[in-house]
């Protein structure tokens, strides 16, 4: 029997450390606002603004907390010694990079968080997770642990929920989480085809690669996860994503692709054999026939995709539609703009569009997908779930006022190495812990 299941989103609330210090190769905005001085207080405003939209619409809405930062033990473990005030006051003035990696608020990306995969696909019939090791940028490689506790605080029971520890931290198992990863479907509850998306082959140099860019992830990962979390064949199709497009800096699939219910939504450079993607996934997909949205590089330039994040939409259920979540500089690209408008006009699953303001993650390569983690829960499970991360009108607002009372209104690279920040964050994630009801999920708590 199908049971009636729902996708909730859990988005990352953007950490007090927000900050823009240009630590992903091939990701351009990333690169190009390097140094600019962020403001971390309108960062995590626009995200809970984001979230709470969504949760006003009537969709289930969850928090993933942010991550400690700068993070003591990681600079500790790289020899820095001494209080924690000297371990800082070191690597700013012999590595301030590193001080950089280590203060980064990107754990706010939850896209990247874990792969998820739902009940209705697994053999075991429980969700399982398995956090991204996210080995290709130092910064990222050094969340998983925290985002694992997270997880299996708030997906506590095991009669319903595995955890999965990352995969190996090298390059060869370099595994980005639900950034690679889109779940097609007739209803949430049935199962569904699970589409992983690579962008290199490890173990065969002679596999088409990225010459330019990085590819951040791997197949031999993607096939690991798949059988961790007891995915069938007949579910599951791997799909190599075009090095073209990772070159022009589609550095994850969810740059250029998202999917929801029977539809994807996608540019014809994102895929390095489209029509092998398409047939596979017809093959295996039961209950729908596949909606493909196709944006052809006539209607919107590679270019203009990256630039505005066309793709890092959100594609939700609507009573009587799809709709389409996208960031504000789709509006200000007049390609991207024109086609929203053709979409609209059009006769297709996506019937609506409404425009976000995330700009501050923006500057740093994050649009709303970025933003948010993927969990379909059926009934049980829902109830089963640590219901205090699900954001109400009453946890927005306390929130707002949290938010207000500890974030500071602009960071440059300087302050990264003040005493006074570390600070600063460990009170606010004390109280957050607190008011999420997460219990000990820090270095610094335990
Ligand atoms: O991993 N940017 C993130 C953006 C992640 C976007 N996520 C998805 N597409 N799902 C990254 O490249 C930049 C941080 C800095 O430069 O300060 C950064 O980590």
């Amino acid at each position: 029997m199908v049971k009636h299941a729902v996708e909730a989103n859990f988005d990352g609330l953007v950490g007090p450390t927000h900050n823009y210090a240009g630590l992903s190769w091939g990701n351009v905005a990333s690169k190009s606002n390097v140094n600019a001085v962020s403001n971390p207080r309108e960062a995590a405003l626009q995200g809970l603004a984001k979230m709470k939209r969504l949760a006003d619409h009537g969709y289930v809405q969850g928090i993933l907390p942010p991550h400690e930062r700068p993070h003591i033990p990681s600079l500790r473990a790289l020899g820095f010694s001494g209080t924690d005030a000297q371990v800082l006051e070191q690597a700013a003035k012999s590595s301030p990079s590193i001080l950089a990696a280590v203060s980064s608020a990107s754990s706010m990306w939850t896209a990247n968080a874990a792969t998820v995969s739902p009940s209705a696909d697994t053999a075991d019939h429980r969700v399982h997770f398995t956090p991204a090791n996210l080995s290709a940028k130092y910064h990222r490689s050094i969340e998983h642990t925290v985002t694992g506790r997270t997880l299996k605080s708030i997906f506590a029971d095991d009669g319903y929920f595995a955890h999965h520890p990352a995969l190996p931290s090298v390059s060869h198992f370099g595994d980005e989480g639900a950034a690679n990863h889109t779940r097609l479907c007739g209803r949430y509850g049935e199962p569904g085809v699970e589409l992983f998306v690579y962008g290199q082959v490890a173990f065969n140099e002679q596999a088409p690669a990225p010459q330019k860019y990085p590819a951040r992830q791997t197949l031999e990962a993607s096939q690991a996860i798949a059988r961790l979390h007891g995915l069938k064949n007949q579910n599951l199709v791997f799909a190599q994503q075009n090095p073209a497009a990772i070159d022009a800096g589609v550095f994850h699939n969810d740059v250029i692709a998202v999917g929801n219910g029977n539809t994807l939504f996608y540019h014809d450079m994102a895929f390095l054999n489209e029509e092998q993607v398409l047939s596979d996934i017809r093959a295996r997909l039961t209950g729908a026939e596949l909606e493909a949205v196709r944006v052809s590089s006539a209607e919107v330039a590679l270019e203009d995709a990256v630039a505005s994040y066309l793709f890092n939409s959100q594609l939700l259920n609507t009573p009587d539609g799809m709709l389409l979540a996208v960031p504000g500089e789709c509006r200000d690209i007049a390609s991207v703009s024109q086609y929203l408008d053709k979409l609209l006009a059009a006769d297709g699953p996506i019937t609506a569009v409404e425009v976000f303001d995330v700009k501050q993650s923006m500057r740093n390569g994050g649009g709303p997908a970025c933003l948010r983690l993927r969990v379909v829960l059926n009934d049980d499970e829902l109830q089963a779930m640590h219901r205090g991360v699900i954001l109400t009108d009453k946890l927005y607002e306390r929130l707002t006022t949290w938010v207000a009372a500890h974030y500071r209104d602009q960071l440059a690279r300087e302050d990264l190495a003040d005493p006074m920040l570390l600070d600063e964050v460990r009170k606010a994630l004390d109280e957050l812990t607190g008011i999420l009801g997460l219990g000990s999920i820090y270095d610094f708590q335990i």
